[in-house]
């Protein structure tokens, strides 16, 4: 057995000095006295150590995503399991869309990984098809307001349909929420008037595109009387509405993503093109907002910090297709590396949040979010899935040392504040210093159980209260 001894273990409740007591893949034990048990100690003398990310929102393959073969990049950064996002092609069933997806990770993935579904392809029988999605290790599903005449865009309808079906099932309803006929409409008059940059693309979806929509979700997720996620909340207006949503006895939640509380919409105008790189919906915000979500977080208005990583096949080069039109600059930006020593360094190092909300959000909740039972808390019976994080290394993030294969750092010149020194998963040592020390495969696909937090966390007697004409039928 392996002790990692001296180090200060950090949890989203508290921190103490104490040891961690690893058997095989599993956490044993956690206290003091252990050293008789094992045979193998590492030293954590000054170090931190805290549960391994999980980053419960990445698009490795989808969005023209690069597929598993650079999820080192996670590994190096301290995330040891990713939740991806499915997508469904045209005539595949949820569940065969998940199938298909997971032949891709199996055997390439260099950290766990497990599913949420999205539905592009709605038919008559695919609500009944939710039913069979906890079989396939998925909890959550997400669906588009955005997007109108790609298969993403979902109309009302059938959003309301799933949600209905999914709500019998325990399925968490994950929403991507943003008012597209706003954002047509604006991007047709931003054309007329020939302004075509990568900035105009921010500019087709100001933050009351996104509040609208996330208020709308908001409102069928109280039709159809369900649990509702929402994805990448970017600004203070959908912040705020799914706060008052809450606060209001209904069982809304949220998480943001790195990049919106970090890059501001300056870094869109940037010459050259360069702004092109930082192209992701809903787009980067002002610092207004970023302020906002910072706040958001703290408090735990939103749960959790993803990466929403987007690992374009062709990189910035793919970027380039929207050279005359920024309608055409693929959406996503890659962050799994660095979301973790990002919101360390911006975030604990600054003062902006505390050590315990910095775990809460980087791998407990989202591991709560997902469904997922033995990951993101170090507790014996977990996973033994861990960052050893020497807090006093100091250096800058650049493109030298990424490994997500695109050919530019989102978070290039960022001061890290500390690194992940050592990453465990299931006790495995698969990084070390920025290098990938684990094989090609040694993820393994994980199966999420349905009745995830925000079904944990529902609250139909409040709910009923209030709006008893609306409620049917209590979980
Ligand atoms: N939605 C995502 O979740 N990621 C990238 C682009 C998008 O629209
Ligand atoms: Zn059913
Ligand atoms: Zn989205
Ligand atoms: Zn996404």
């Amino acid at each position: 057995m392996k002790l990692i001894k001296n180090g200060t273990v950090l949890t989203a409740e508290s921190e103490f000095k104490g040891d961690i007591l690893i058997d095989g893949e599993t956490i044993m034990a956690v206290g003091k006295n252990l050293d008789q048990l094992a045979d193998d100690m590492i030293d954590a003398s000054g170090k931190y150590i805290f549960p391994g990310g999980v980053d419960e929102h990445t698009h490795f393959g989808s969005f023209g995503g690069r597929l598993f073969e650079t999820t080192e990049a996670a590994a190096v950064g301290g995330t040891t399991t990713i939740v991806d996002f499915v997508p469904q092609e045209k005539g595949d069933s949820l569940g065969t869309a998940v199938e298909k997806h997971a032949a891709k990770a199996s055997g390439i993935s260099c950290v766990d990984f497990g599913f949420h579904s999205m539905v592009m392809d709605m038919q008559p029988d695919t609500p009944d098809q939710i039913k069979e999605l906890p079989k396939h290790g998925v909890s959550c599903v997400k669906m588009f307001m955005a997007y109108k005449g790609t298969p993403f865009f979902m109309e009302d309808i059938s959003i309301l349909k799933v949600m209905n079906e999914s709500k019998r099932h325990g399925i968490t309803m994950m929403v991507h929420a943003e008012n597209p006929d706003m954002i047509s409409f604006y991007t047709e008059r931003l054309k007329a008037e020939g302004h075509l940059a990568p900035v105009n693309h921010s500019y087709s979806r100001p933050p009351v595109t996104e509040e609208d929509a996330v208020r709308h979700a908001i409102a069928m997720a109280q039709v159809a009387d369900v649990p509702l996620f929402i994805v990448h909340v970017s600004t203070k207006g959908a912040m705020e509405a799914v706060r008052e949503a809450y606060a209001g006895g209904q069982s809304v939640f949220g998480e943001t993503c790195t990049h919106y509380l970090v890059l501001d919409t300056s870094y869109l105008a940037l010459p050259d093109f360069e702004g092109a790189k930082y192209v992701c919906a809903p787009p980067l915000r002002t610092k207004e907002h970023q302020e906002a979500l910072w706040e958001g977080i703290d408090r735990g208005w939103l749960n959790a910090v993803s990466s929403d990583h987007c690992a374009l096949v062709g990189g910035f080069e793919k970027k380039k297709e929207g050279l005359e039109d920024f309608t055409k600059i693929p959406n996503g930006i890659p962050g799994v590396q660095n979301r973790i020593s990002v919101l360390w360094s911006q975030g604990v190092a600054k003062g902006r949040i505390s050590k315990q909300r910095f775990v809460d959000l980087i791998a407990t909740t989202p591991a709560k979010n997902a469904g997922l039972a033995n990951k993101g808390q170090i507790v014996p019976g977990f996973d033994a899935d861990l960052v050893i994080y020497d807090p006093d290394y100091r250096g800058i993030i650049t493109q030298k040392d990424n490994l997500e294969g695109i050919g530019y750092e989102t978070f290039e010149g960022f001061e890290m504040t500390g690194r992940p020194e050592q990453v465990f998963l299931r006790g495995m040592l698969v990084a070390e210093n920025g290098r990938f020390t684990g094989s090609r495969g040694c993820g393994h696909r994980i199966y999420a159980k349905p009745y995830a937090a925000a079904y944990k966390h529902y609250r139909p007697a409040l709910w009923a209260q209030k709006y008893p004409y609306l409620f049917f039928n209590a979980l």
